[in-house]
């Protein structure tokens, strides 16, 4: 994996048999261009304090940690999520749903990753989850999905570090546009926009209230979710669970 990321933002690579944490592990790190990775992650971190569960040799545990101009931060949930989407089409031709803000999904509705970014002063801790090789005896929760299980792969079939390697270089190229902004920022934010199945989706949206039904119309320059409610009006949402409604 190492040599095949020399051209890529990672500087330095950490491949841990069990840890707690990688996002953790990469925000403890004064390295930037650090790139966690762990065989068995016994603490994973969810967002809003849930919690992320691994099984061994079956999923793939990957935090990068990368300096971001601050005005770019909100993209980058997003365009990882794009990232891992892009990373596991190139390697197992899969084309997994993407949810606002950055889940990956499969067509059966189950979870096969979830990402969650950390920031210091100094830079963003990208985390990304991805289930590979699970039997379904092995998933954690009911809602969670394989890849082996979504193509009817034998257990092992799937190469893991092909996968992180793509995934680091598809992130590598998305994280550059975000420094130079310009018309490379536009066409990351339009494959985004492209790939999110989030967009034009009858949704609900999880407030503090209680749960709203709108229908999703766009993804605004700052990553927000733009979303119309029944009465028409349009209102853009920075952070919130959102689920789609199926029809
Ligand atoms: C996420 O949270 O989806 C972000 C997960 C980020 C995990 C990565 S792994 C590498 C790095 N290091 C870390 O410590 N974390 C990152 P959220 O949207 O809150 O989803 C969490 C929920 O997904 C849980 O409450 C479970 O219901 C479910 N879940 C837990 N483990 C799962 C799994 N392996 N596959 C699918 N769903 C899972």
């Amino acid at each position: 994996i190492e040599t095949a990321l020399r051209e890529s933002s990672v500087t330095q690579m950490l491949c841990h048999d069990k840890i707690d944490s990688t996002n953790t592990a990469a925000l403890a790190l004064d390295a930037p261009g650090a790139l966690v990775l762990a065989e068995h992650q016994v603490g994973g971190k969810g967002r809003l304090g849930r919690e992320w569960t691994e099984t061994p040799r079956a999923g793939l545990a990957m935090s990068l940690r990368v300096p971001v101009p601050p005005h770019a931060v909100g993209w980058v949930p997003l365009l990882t999520g794009l990232a891992l989407r892009t990373a596991v089409a190139r390697e197992t031709a899969y084309r997994a749903d993407l949810k606002w803000p950055n889940d990956l999904l499969a067509a059966s509705g189950g979870k096969l990753a979830g990402i969650l970014c950390e920031m210091t002063p100094d830079a963003i801790v990208i985390g990304a989850g991805l289930n590979v090789d699970h039997t379904r005896e092995e998933l954690p929760v009911p809602t969670a999905t394989s890849l082996a299980l979504e193509l009817g792969r034998p257990i092992g079939a799937i190469d893991r570090s092909a996968l992180v390697i793509a995934y680091v270089q598809e992130l590598t190229t998305l994280l550059a546009a975000l420094h130079t902004g310009g018309g490379g920022l536009r066409a990351a934010q339009e494959a985004y926009r492209a790939a999110c199945s989030t967009i034009g989706a009858r949704i609900t949206v999880q407030t503090q209230d209680a749960p709203v039904a709108a229908e999703a119309t766009g993804v605004d320059d700052d990553g927000r979710l733009l979303v119309r409610d029944p009465a028409g009006a349009t209102r853009a949402i920075a952070a919130g669970d959102v689920h789609h409604v199926r029809v």
